[in-house]
């Protein structure tokens, strides 16, 4: 079936943009933004280790068990799910202790807090167990970023002792966003080029040993762009110009990345923060049709072409976008429809995809629930498998028309609570209708010529007659159009 996809796809993109193989000798890989990304924070995933370490999953900032084995083992699900490129945290060894600032005892469960860039977290598995994860993600056609971090170390880390120069903290941070010790964490001086050598080396080396495809740069907008250029340049010379470099710029949105990061060649993707909560205010009403249509999504595509732009409804940092919408799984099934086919990267952070509760922090890095099957530390936790099963439906709608990924944008009703539009790319046309509103909502839609059209949701049959097809969208619904065949 991946097989068949990727096919299908390099018919439409033409030959321009396609490598015959990387140098790992991988398959081709094709446009990132067709990708669909999965966000794991290993220990709170999936238990392969069991009694490695010591775990107690009752305590928010404590170890959970989760590790690259338990993960390996859970490909098949993610595979199954539509997932083609999974993210996972720092791999790096992570501090030993634990810091109380947050109120309860919180450790480096996340990866965020290196101790030594050069050596692997143990108490998430061996170097085997890593590479594994990856060579079988390669089997099934997934692709695995890794997070990386230039920025800092851990608090207290044995780094500050080994490279006391290289460090700045406490008295000697700054206050703008390059020398700032963020959270109070101990910032790396990436202005001396000994230290930012050590760091980029040490997670290039990694990607030799490992061989992941791309990396997402944690706290990108903390490091100089010089570095992140010197760093584009050594992952480009070394594992090719489809390495994704996929930067956290907290905060910025298509326009942002586009002037600031994309143009001057710095990174070649980034998140995109604004499409977490203009879809939500766009749902719970707080903002007008027209403007989400045309004073939004259709600026979104003028990003810099080619560039990756990854959008998210819930992640690690903010609470997840389903319980910003109150819970209400409804509106939730809404936005998820809109983020599958709006241009661009989805990221779906673990669980989202069985509604699991991403509160605020540090509730939203709540483990991993497996419902009825016997996998810690989630095992008991409850699945929403109709929201499963829809995910299914809508990842799989997104991979049989390149037009949704990377196709343009046409704004076709955008009137009160109904939003129309449409995505297109060569000769593939697709259709996207979503009513927020609690009454139904129809509109007139004009097409070149008059064909049936086929939802793919539920499989319903529209026929467009005189050159126009007229829509009636149920309340609180979202229609995904194709002509038929
Ligand atoms: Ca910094």
């Amino acid at each position: 079936m991946q097989f068949t996809k990727m096919i299908a796809t390099c018919a439409t993109l033409g030959s321009a943009s396609l490598v015959v193989a990387d140098q790992h000798g991988k398959p081709a890989l094709h446009d990132w933004n067709q990708e669909v990304l999965y966000f794991v924070i290993p220990d709170r995933f999936a238990d392969g280790l069991p009694n490695a370490h010591e775990t107690d999953p009752s305590k928010p900032g404590y170890f959970h068990g989760g590790d690259w084995k338990g993960l390996t083992n859970q490909l098949p699900y993610l595979d199954e799910l539509g997932v083609t490129a999974l993210w996972i945290t720092p791999i790096v060894d992570n501090i030993d202790g634990y810091v109380e600032g947050a109120g309860f005892p919180d450790w480096a469960y996340h990866g965020y807090w290196a101790d030594n860039f050069t050596a692997l977290d143990p108490r998430m598995g061996s170097e085997a167990d890593l590479k594994a994860l990856v060579d079988q993600a390669h089997a099934l056609n997934m692709k695995v970023l890794v997070d990386v971090v230039f920025n800092h170390v851990g608090y207290g880390s044995d780094f500050i002792d080994i490279h006391p120069d290289w460090i700045r903290q406490n008295d000697d941070c700054g206050t703008d966003d390059l020398t700032t010790c963020l959270f109070g964490l101990p910032d790396l001086k990436t202005e001396r080029p000994d230290a930012t050598r050590h760091v980029l080396n040490a997670h290039a080396a990694w990607v030799d040993r490992i061989g992941f495809d791309g990396y997402r740069i944690d706290t990108a907008k903390h490091v100089e762009p010089a570095v992140l250029a010197q760093n584009q340049s050594l992952v480009v010379d070394r594992f090719g110009p489809h390495f994704l470099t996929l930067g956290e710029v907290w905060g910025a949105d298509a326009s942002a990345l586009s002037k600031r990061y994309f143009e001057p060649g710095l990174m070649t993707g980034g998140i995109d923060f604004s499409f977490r909560g203009a879809v939500g205010d766009w749902l719970l009403g707080r903002s007008r049709t027209v403007a989400f249509a045309q004073g939004y999504l259709q600026k979104r595509h003028k990003h810099t072409p080619g560039a990756v732009l990854a959008h998210y409804l819930s992640g690690h940092d903010e609470p997840g976008l389903l319980h910003e919408l109150n819970g209400d799984k409804t509106l939730f099934k809404l936005a998820a429809g809109l983020q599958m086919t709006s241009v661009g990267m989805p990221i779906i952070y673990y669980g989202e995809e069985v509604a699991r509760d991403i509160g605020e922090w540090p509730s939203n890095r709540s483990d991993m629930p497996w419902g009825l099957a016997d996998i810690l530390p989630g095992a008991g936790q409850p699945q929403d498998l109709e929201m499963l099963d829809y995910y299914k439906r809508l990842i799989a709608i997104r991979h049989a028309s390149p037009a949704l990924s990377m196709g343009a944008f046409q704004a076709l009703s955008d009137d009160g609570d109904l939003l129309i539009f449409a995505r297109s790319q060569d000769e593939e046309t697709v259709i996207i209708a979503v009513n927020r509103g609690v009454e139904d909502a129809s509109a007139a839609i004009p097409v070149d010529h008059d064909a049936e059209w086929v939802e793919q949701l539920g499989n319903h049959l529209f026929r467009a007659t005189g050159g126009v097809l007229p829509l009636t969208v149920p309340a609180q619904s979202i229609w995904i159009l194709k002509p038929k065949p």
